[in-house]
């Protein structure tokens, strides 16, 4: 099972790599990864596992933050209506997006940070975002709030892009036009 000294943290190359694709059908060891990210972040989430193991709770993970640079990722979270919102995915790729924007007025942060980094992270408000499952379905989702925000987040991890590469220097709260706030 993946521990936090299994997480690589910032200043690592791996995380300002570019991915490469998974060869699909996925192998064994392949889909083997994968569930190892699904099941940190449901560990995480699992208040007697992650004080068991010292888990920093998370809502997401990519497989570049384990040191391996593979296109693959694992969200596990709730909709704002409650609903379970749970993909592990090879290949991820957002194939439509709005032009709206969103950001999190909580801002981000990243289990490969460990530091707080103030301020607002414009993302697409909805998307939708084409992958394949670990039981090999080519799926397409549509994603808007909380989800859509997360799901930008990992696929940016495997194109080397981090959280506050999109944080305004000169004025970190400063709110773009066309941005709607979401509460987490
Ligand atoms: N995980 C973050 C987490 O806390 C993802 C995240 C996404 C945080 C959006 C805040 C807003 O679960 C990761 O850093 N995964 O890459
Ligand atoms: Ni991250």
């Amino acid at each position: 099972m993946i521990k936090m000294k299994d997480i690589v943290r910032e200043g690592a190359p791996v995380l300002r790599q570019k991915a490469s694709d998974v060869p699909l059908p996925a192998s064994n060891e392949d889909k083997e990864i994968l569930a190892s990210l699904m099941e940190y972040v449901q560990n995480s989430q699992d208040p007697e596992i992650s004080e068991k193991y010292g888990l920093r709770p998370g809502i997401g993970l990519a497989a570049p933050q384990i040191g391996i640079s593979k296109r693959m990722i694992a969200v596990h979270l709730r909709d704002e209506n409650g609903g379970l919102i749970s993909y592990a995915l090879f290949n991820p790729k957002i194939i439509s997006h709005s032009v709206e924007k969103a950001y999190l007025t909580s801002g981000e942060g990243c289990l490969s940070v460990d530091r707080d980094v103030p301020g607002y992270v414009h993302r697409y408000a909805r998307i939708t975002v084409k992958g394949t499952t670990l039981e090999g379905t080519e799926i397409k989702v549509r994603l808007k709030g909380l989800p859509a925000i997360c799901m930008q987040h990992e696929i940016d991890h495997l194109n080397g892009i981090m959280f506050y590469d999109y944080i305004d220097e000169k004025d970190p709260f400063r709110v773009q036009e066309n941005a709607q706030p979401i509460e987490r």
